[in-house]
This record gives C-alpha cells, structure tokens and sequence, in this order.
C-alpha cells in the first residue's frame, strides 16, 4: 500500500485507548506512513524518537466559559491541521468526544474512521448528555471499529452502526517472560500474582485483594498492584483489614510495565465491565496466565488454554482458580501457551494490516 497521511487523535494518559491508538500510530510511522497524532499532551507510551508527529491540542481558558472546550478546540485544530498537513484520513480513538469533535471538524465528506473501545460505548456513550450527537457522528463515519465482538454487539444496541471487529495488538518482543527479574517483587518461595490498571470502581481492585487473601490462606504469595488511581485507597484499607497488607506491594505506574509485567507467576482482572482487557493481553505476551472474571469481551482473550475465567463476584471461586493454576504441573505448560497465543493471533502485524483494510475502504 502507498505511504498515507493520517491523523489518528487519542487520549495521551494512562487509559488502554490511548495506549492502543499510540502503538498503531507508531507501528504505521515505521511502515512508512506519516502519521500525526493529536493529543493534548505527548502520550506517554510514545517512544522516544518515533516517527510519529505529536500535533499538541491546546486547550484555552477564557473566563466566560464554564470550563476549557476540549471538543471544540479539537475540532478547530483538526481541521485546520488536516488542511495544512494534506491529511487524507483521521482516525480517532474512544468516541466520545472524539467523534463528534471530528464530525464537527469535517462534515461527512471527509474519510473519518472511529475505534471504539468500551465506556464510550455502554457508560458514556449512553449518556443522554453525549448519546444524540455522538450517534449522528458514528452514523456519518465511513468506518467504525471495536476492540471485541462483544463491544460490536453492543455498540450496534445503541448506536445502530456495525462496526468491524479488530482486536488490540501486543508487542512480543517487548512484552516477554522475565522470569528472572521475579525476585525483584517476591521473597524466595512467594508466587507472584499481579493486577495492573488505573484502579477505577470498575475495575474491582478490592475484589482481587479480597480473593488474595483466600488464596494466602492456603500458599505463600505476593500481590503487586501496578498503578494508581481512585481505589488505590479502598484497596490498601481492604489489605489491612484481612492482614494483608505486608504481602501486597502498590507498585506506582511506570513506562515500562513489560520489566513487571513479565516476572509474575499470573496475571489477575476482576473487572465488572471489560470490552477486552489490553493489560491482560500483555500478561499473556509476557507467558503469563491469566485469572479474569467472564464479561464483555474478556472471552474473547481469555480461554481455557491460557487461564480461567470466573463469575463476577464469586470471590471464592476466583480463589479457587489461582490456586488450582498453581498448583497444576501443567503451569509451564500454560506460559507456553499463553505466549504462543498472544504472538500469533494478536501479533502487531496481523492486527495493522487489519486497519490498513479499514483505512483502504473507507479512502474508497
Ligand atoms: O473504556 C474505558 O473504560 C477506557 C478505555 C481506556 O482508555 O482505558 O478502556 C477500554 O479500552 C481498552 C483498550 O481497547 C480495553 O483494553 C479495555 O478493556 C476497555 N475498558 C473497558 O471496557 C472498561
């Protein structure tokens, strides 16, 4: 395919979103494309030195506004941007409020394609503040995509639009088993059981602290929380109150998970809502299995050659399946697996090529 001048636009902080639009355009950089990525600060997954252009959004404040105007300042930059850039396609990652801010930037002449990714659709995209004008711009787009089946399923529920189905890629070289770099996080004997996410309501971090302390009951076993956000401090209250506490390390976020990531003995998500789970992807890159409760899209990742899936809520089975993958002679077994999985159905490749697809239709 010839070179093409892209605008992909994405939240730069610490959401999968971000994460996803930020690899994909860096990933398309080094095919060759030009890629110019909107944000309002660089995101922090970009590497240094990528080719990837950083376009910044400002946003300004003047006192007669409620508050700064993101959607329409990045529909000013976008479409003053794409002119002087020659852009022929953008691109936006989590809907709200990118599409509409495109939309506006745009009209419906121009080759726009939307990702979804999971509250854009079923918490905020149900909004009743965002829902109308987000619909009539994912209805005008030539394309939208979602990260799972699942998410496809239910953004058709509410948007009446069929988005195409291309799940999250991973970077297996980066994401590896680290096995020696386990004594790091663990004592001599401990397993080392890992979480990694923005700590938000949804994502029931007390839940796996609770699980945790069924499972150290029964085994020596550390949990790392990686990250930081709202539940940091339900979680470390929850730890105290099972004396815990010593055994669980807050670990704060970090550029480079994939050095934590790849030294733990599983991966645990206990989400109450997941349209797919890119962090439990990068586990299984890394050749470790994971423990997730069974909503949206996470099936679609997590199988039974790769690790288990439990009810939401069920604390005691959730226990049950850490405990039954540690103690299974089959356990090397699985982080083989795991990996084998991850680089061949979700490898960076296979998955650009899928939106290069995307992208060659809708330019028509
Ligand atoms: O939708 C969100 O809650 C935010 C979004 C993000 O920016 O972190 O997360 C979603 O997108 C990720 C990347 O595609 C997925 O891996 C997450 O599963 C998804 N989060 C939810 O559905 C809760």
């Amino acid at each position: 395919m010839r070179g093409l001048r892209l605008g992909l636009v994405a939240y730069p902080g610490l959401g999968g979103s971000g994460i996803v639009a930020t690899e994909l355009a860096d990933r398309l950089a080094r095919m060759g494309h030009r890629v110019h990525l909107f944000a309002t600060e660089r995101p922090f997954r970009l590497p240094p030195g990528s080719p990837v252009r950083y376009v910044p959004v400002d946003l300004p404040f003047y006192p007669v506004f409620p508050g700064p105007l993101y959607t329409l300042s990045l529909a000013g930059v976008l479409e003053r941007e794409a002119a002087r850039l020659g852009l022929e396609l953008v691109h936006t990652h989590y809907a709200i409020p990118h599409a509409a801010a495109a939309y506006l930037a745009f009209g419906e002449g121009f080759p726009l394609v939307h990702t979804l990714h999971g509250t854009d659709v079923s918490l905020l995209g149900m909004d009743p503040a965002f829902h109308g004008p987000t619909k009539r711009a994912l209805r005008a787009a030539r394309a939208t995509t979602a990260v799972s089946r699942a998410l496809a399923r239910e953004a058709e529920r509410a948007f009446g639009v069929r988005p195409a189905v291309i799940h999250n890629a991973v970077d297996p070289e980066r994401f590896r088993p680290r096995p020696e770099r386990k004594g790091l996080y663990a004592e001599e004997g401990e397993w080392l059981l890992l979480h990694a996410s923005n700590f938000r309501p949804i994502k029931r971090v007390p839940d796996i602290v609770r699980a945790f302390a069924k499972v150290r009951r029964k085994v020596e076993a550390r949990l790392l929380l990686l990250g930081k956000g709202p539940e940091e401090g339900e979680a470390r209250r929850v730890a105290e109150e099972l004396g815990v506490l010593p055994f669980v390390t807050f670990h704060p976020p970090t550029p480079r998970p994939e050095e934590v990531l790849g030294a733990a003995d599983l991966f645990l998500l206990a989400s109450e809502e997941e349209s797919f789970g890119q962090a439990a992807l990068e586990a299984l890159a890394s050749g470790v299995p994971v423990v997730a409760t069974a909503v949206g899209g996470v099936p679609e990742l997590v199988t039974p050659e790769v690790g288990r899936l439990v009810e939401l809520g069920d604390l005691e089975g959730y226990a049950e399946a850490i405990l039954e993958l540690l103690a299974s002679p089959d356990l090397p077994g699985l982080r083989r697996r795991a990996r084998a999985y991850a680089v061949a159905e979700f490898h960076p490749e296979r998955i650009t090529g899928q939106y290069l697809g995307v992208y060659e239709e809708a330019l028509g």
